[in-house]
């Protein structure tokens, strides 16, 4: 399929997907939900596939809501709507997929573009890239469930503070903060996080996607249920060919050669 405001390629095991309207700092408009609807669900098909890495193109990363589509003098909007149609199955999107999804964040990220970020499970972010949470400075509230994310990554003092004052944070702090995984030099970016998602698209995937689905339930949960959560899963991955080859090349002293499954 051919995109206008995307691309993913495929190599191997491992997707990359990249937003590429740069002249608007890959701010996200009608086409674009809709590719990345199409993408995602092309990824989510697609049992080759072991790591999906997402980029942006030109010196942004995500600017958000593409602000040249809302003219709210003119037509009143639903922006409630929005969100059900697109910013919600897009973070639910990538939360369900139950592969890695690592985020190299080239450049700046706003308003949703930070929560597309956060969505990711493993996010890098180029030193000259930063993160502003924009939604109060033209007066909306957070969303991409990053209401959600960023008091779990930063606490609540950091999340309100950035929330309401719509500030920005480079991603040096970023990363001093637990927001992302790390930061690294701009130039090394790239090869960096392609290096990360193909590793991690060696490893056993589907023991990787059940972590995921363990880090989605742990902040609502009790103790008891996550130990509950823990067992079914584990019962899982103990079923798995990854196990058996895993426990094999230990005692073998050997690399394991994981399948996937
Ligand atoms: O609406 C709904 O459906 C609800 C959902 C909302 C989700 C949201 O994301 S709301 C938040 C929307 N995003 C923003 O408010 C961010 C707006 N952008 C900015 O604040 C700044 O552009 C940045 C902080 C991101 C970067 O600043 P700077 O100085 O580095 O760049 P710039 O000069 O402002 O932007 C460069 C170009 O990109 C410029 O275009 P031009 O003048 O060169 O033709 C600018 O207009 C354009 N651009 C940046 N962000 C957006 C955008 N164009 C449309 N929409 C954008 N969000």
């Amino acid at each position: 399929m051919t995109y206008a405001t995307i691309s993913l390629d495929i190599s191997d095991t491992t997707a990359l997907l990249t937003l590429k309207r740069p002249d608007k700092l890959n701010s996200l408009n009608a086409v674009m939900h809709e590719e990345l609807a199409v993408a995602l669900q092309a990824v989510a098909e697609n049992t080759r596939i072991r790591a999906l890495l997402l980029t942006g193109t030109g010196r942004g990363f995500c600017a958000g809501q593409d602000l040249d589509e809302r003219s709210p003098s003119r037509t009143p909007p639903d922006l409630g709507a929005t969100l059900d149609r697109w910013y919600n199955p897009l973070v639910r999107g990538l939360r369900a997929l139950p592969i890695p999804v690592v985020a190299a964040v080239n450049g700046v990220a706003a308003g949703a573009g930070v929560g597309l970020a956060l969505a990711c499970d493993v996010v890098l972010a180029a030193q000259s890239a930063s993160f502003v949470m924009a939604f109060s400075n033209i007066g909306l509230i957070p969303d991409t469930g990053l209401t959600w994310f960023l008091p779990r990554l930063i606490g609540p003092a950091r999340s309100t503070a950035l929330m309401m004052n719509g500030g920005k944070i480079q991603a040096e702090d970023a990363a001093r903060w637990g927001m992302i995984w790390k930061c690294v030099d701009d130039e090394n970016l790239r090869s960096e996080a392609l290096n990360c998602a193909q590793e991690l698209a060696q490893r056993p995937t589907k023991a990787l996607g059940m972590i995921k689905t363990a880090l989605n339930h742990c902040w609502d949960q009790n103790l008891d249920q996550q130990l509950d959560l823990e067992r079914t899963l584990q019962r899982t991955a103990g079923l798995s060919s990854d196990y058996e080859e895993g426990v094999k090349a230990f005692h073998e002293k050997r690399q394991p050669v994981f399948a996937g499954h």
